[in-house]
């Protein structure tokens, strides 16, 4: 999702794109990646790839989101350096910073508490990745630099009820409900927690807004700089879907941090400030989910 956005972002900039999908290239086998980067040679990379996933992925797989994800950055970082790239951004997570971190969440907190249960595998491996640009820019003086977005939403999203974040799964869950004529819809914990959501597309030009104008040791959130209930949420995907039923909830299933809304005064001073709104998000994100409805589904 986040690669498609950069892609449709940077065909605006001049530069010749070049991307290694899943099919040409394993992230995850070192002397591939090494052999990818030494051929093509790129002068600016940007590490969007990452094995990701909403909540209950997040908590089921922690062997997956802890390998493959240190395997992935490790991999890009060094074969990067290795081939003399000029800047490189990682993209990181706003789960890397403390549960109970003070809100909004200033870049400082990052390592001054426990993480949160649910994805601190995902979290210790995005951490890893913020810390290895440190230490290459350390040791070797090389411009690398992190971001870290926060619950991204938006074209090519995950719809796999299993695998999704929440956004695409109140999108299916509601468009499915209306359908089939359902009484109500089933949303995930209590529905009290609080979430910061941006556009894909609006986070695709915040990256390339920082490889423009930032080269600092220090990672950047990358938000909207509000955030909203999942009860509101739910509410609102409903009224776009065209979905009157009732909100049920399953206390069964995780209700994971309580907040996690980034503070976005680093990004805002660097000159840069989200475009798309809320609705007119999940109004694009639903026509894109019913224009690709197979696909989806998968
Ligand atoms: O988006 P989500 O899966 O990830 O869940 P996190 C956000 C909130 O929505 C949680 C609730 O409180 C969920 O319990 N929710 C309600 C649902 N209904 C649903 C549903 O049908 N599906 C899903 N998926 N959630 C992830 C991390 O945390 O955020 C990742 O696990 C990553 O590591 C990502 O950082 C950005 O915001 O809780």
């Amino acid at each position: 999702m986040v690669g498609s956005a950069l892609e449709r972002r940077l065909a605006r900039e001049g530069c010749e794109i070049l991307t290694a999908g899943r099919q040409e290239l394993d992230l995850i086998d070192q002397s591939a990646v090494r052999a990818w980067m030494a051929d093509r040679r790129p002068d600016v990379v940007i590490i969007a790839a990452a094995k990701v996933g909403g909540i209950l992925a997040n908590d089921t797989y922690p062997a997956d989101f802890l390998y493959d994800n240190l395997m992935i950055e490790a991999n890009l970082i060094e074969a990067a350096f290795r081939n003399d790239v000029e800047k490189l951004l990682f993209l990181g997570s706003s789960c890397i910073y403390p549960k109970f971190a003070d809100q909004p969440i200033d870049e400082d907190a990052l390592l001054t508490g426990p993480l949160e249960p649910t994805n601190e595998w995902y979290a210790i491996a995005k951490i890893a990745g913020i810390k290895l640009c440190q230490a290459y820019r350390r040791q070797h003086g090389v411009d690398y630099i992190s971001a870290m977005p926060t619950n991204l939403y938006g074209p090519g999203d995950n719809y796999n009820l299993q695998s999704s974040h929440v956004i695409p799964a109140l999108i299916r869950k509601a468009h499915e409900a209306k359908l089939a004529g359902a009484p109500s819809m089933t949303i995930w914990g209590t529905g009290t927690p609080k979430r910061e959501f941006l556009h894909a597309d609006d986070c695709a030009d915040a990256l390339v807004h920082l490889l423009k104008v930032y080269s600092g040791n220090g990672h950047v959130n990358v938000g909207s700089g509000e955030d909203m209930t999942i009860e509101a949420l739910a509410t609102l995907v409903m009224q776009i879907v065209g979905f009157e039923g009732e909100l049920e909830k399953d206390l069964t299933k995780p209700d994971g941090t309580p907040r996690k809304l980034m503070k976005a005064d680093r990004l805002r001073d660097l000159g840069w400030t989200p475009k798309i709104g809320m609705r007119e998000g999940l109004e694009t994100a639903y026509r894109w989910f019913l224009d690709h409805q197979n696909m989806a589904k998968l």
